[in-house]
């Protein structure tokens, strides 16, 4: 039962979302800066995107000992990974235990989703509503994530179909028994490109629903051996300084190589080796591989040739090879035996671009040319990226102004962590920020700090709001898109960093391609500089 409570709860700092960002900025605020704060979060436990993600094969496509917070180095001895690539149930157990280590949850109230949100400005505080809460804070920290808020397409007539349908961002927490089931899913994103495989094991029969055709490479996951988890201990200072001085924030550089520096035989064993090695360093087995199209296209032909050597069934290899975008010109996704599942006698793919949904009825999904009788639908179909989880809080800056009215052009932020008008608000991994372009954990560290830097200035120096500047806000705009104009990820015109797959979302590159490195030495000129880039009072 939903019933508001008189009392409003007073706080200095309000975090949103108890998943790695919202984890940390604890850390930062109530341990080190010993300020009063809570967590609202969501969910019934810690995790935040994770503790959604729980379909069948969800894993981390960062590698395990990179994915991990790195300001401890107590933490970094004592917790061991125990694949290459961490599973969903195996990172919910990382957050757990670090929430148990520094005794995280007594500041953390569960089954609170945040409803608004409203800057009051006579007594500068921030007043938050939850479904059955009412708060009030000096500082309100937005750790929600970038890939939360989930997109199930618009399709006619879902609501009658008789059978299960999931989101894979909203899985049940019980899990989805696929036995004797016959099964569609739509979509083939780096979460559907999971899916696939470990679905096809269990139903009897799975149908794929391909809108676009995707590049993927063989993550190679495996357990990690006695001998690689002694060495990451060992050795976890140089791979935080690595880690730290890359683009992304991987752990493995990006060779200094360009593709014509070597013949079409060397470039082969190249790739070769790339792909034997599996992951997302195959991207970096080049310098030029994401800025320029020539280069690019021999990854992509690599890339194209694999699948049609793997997929045995002729016309199912030319509807996955059809691909008409750069490699890693969107997120690239890495697999566990995804082409491998086409040769299997229970899959079938359906190419949408010569046979598209027509609707949904009670029995599965029609097609143009198809009917599909199905027992369970999966909607891999992706998210309301980056902006989608802060335009659902409703949340009012000055002068009541709406996030969402402000953002209809677009996102404005000062780095991807404050908006103008929007005092005292601060957004963690927000648009224009490095964020999903980066090993998430190490930006969010970044981001985390420096807001902590931040709000440790303000409280020194007796300043009661601090507020991004709408031309320098405007400014950054104009770099993000400089930015990514040097590399080819804009041009793909259908891909969520241009807000491309959600109908009627502005087309604006919203992440901040620069790399990790530039963006920090930037917010670090900036704080400098005692934060002058922002309005201070
Ligand atoms: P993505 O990468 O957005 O993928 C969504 C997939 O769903 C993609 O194949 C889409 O095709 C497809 N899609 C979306 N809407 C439709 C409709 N209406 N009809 C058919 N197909 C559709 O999401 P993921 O969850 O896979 O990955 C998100 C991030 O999570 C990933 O990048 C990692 O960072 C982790 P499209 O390509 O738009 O034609």
């Amino acid at each position: 039962m939903n019933h508001i409570h008189s009392s409003t709860k007073e706080y200095d700092a309000i975090i949103v979302g108890a998943g790695f960002s919202g984890l940390y900025q604890l850390i930062c605020l109530r341990d080190q800066l010993g300020l009063k704060c809570v967590v609202l979060e969501t969910g019934d436990d810690v995790g935040g995107t994770w503790y959604w993600n729980r379909y069948p094969g969800a894993r981390c496509d960062t590698e395990s000992h990179a994915y991990s917070y790195y300001f401890s180095d107590e933490l970094l001895k004592e917790w061991t990974w125990s694949e290459r690539y961490p599973g969903h149930e195996e990172i919910r157990e990382y957050m757990n235990f670090v929430a148990s280590k520094f005794d995280l949850k007594k500041d953390i109230l569960f089954k609170q989703k945040v409803t608004s949100a409203k800057f009051i400005e006579d007594s500068n505080n921030w007043n938050v509503k939850t479904d059955n809460n009412n708060f009030k804070c000096k500082f309100l920290i937005t750790a929600v994530g970038c890939l939360s808020n989930t997109n199930i397409p618009k399709i006619k007539g879902l609501e009658n179909f008789e059978g299960s349908y999931y989101h894979t961002g909203n899985w049940p927490k019980n899990g989805v028994s696929f036995v004797n089931k016959t099964v569609g899913q739509i979509g083939t994103g780096s979460t559907g490109i999971q899916a696939v495989p470990v679905i096809a094991a269990e139903a009897k029969h799975l149908t794929v629903f391909q809108r676009t055709a995707n590049y993927s490479i063989p993550a190679r996951n495996k357990p990690l051996t006695e001998e690689f988890k002694k060495q990451v201990k060992e050795n976890f200072q140089n791979y935080k300084d690595l880690i730290k001085r890359t683009p992304n924030a991987h752990p493995f550089e990006i060779s200094d190589r360009l593709v014509s520096d070597v013949n079409s035989e060397e470039m082969n064993q190249i790739y070769e080796k790339a792909w034997e090695k599996g992951g997302l360093q195959f991207r970096a087995a080049f310098n030029d591989l994401v800025t320029n199209f020539e280069a690019n296209k021999t990854a992509s032909d690599f890339i194209k040739n694999k699948i049609n050597e793997t997929v045995l069934n002729k016309k199912f290899a030319s509807i996955l090879s059809d691909i008409d975008h750069p490699y890693a010109g969107k997120r690239p996704p890495i697999d566990s035996n995804y082409f491998e599942t086409y040769n299997r006698d229970n899959v079938n793919l359906i190419d949408l671009r010569r046979d598209p949904i027509k609707c949904i009825n009670k029995n599965g999904i029609e097609t143009e040319k198809n009917n599909f009788d199905l027992d369970i639908i999966v909607f891999a179909t992706g998210y309301d990226a980056m902006t989608g989880p802060l335009l659902n809080m409703n949340i009012l800056g000055k002068n009541n102004l709406k996030l969402k009215n402000d953002w209809k052009e677009g996102p404005k932020t000062f780095l991807g962590l404050q908006i103008p008008g929007f005092p005292n608000l601060f957004t963690v991994t927000g648009p224009g920020s490095p964020s999903v372009l980066t090993n998430m954990p190490m930006a969010i560290e970044q981001h985390v700090e420096w807001i902590r830097d931040c709000i440790s200035f303000m409280i020194k120096k007796e300043y009661t709001t601090i507020e991004a500047r709408s031309n320098l806000a405007k400014k950054w705009g104009k770099e993000v898109n400089r930015v990514a104009n040097k590399t080819l990820l804009p041009t793909v015109k259908h891909s969520w960093y241009l807000g491309a797959n959600i109908p009627g979302k502005p087309r604006v590159f919203m992440p901040y391609a620069g790399g990790l490195p530039r963006y920090s030495k930037i917010c670090d000129d900036v704080k400098k500089n005692n934060f002058e880039d922002f309005i201070l009072a």
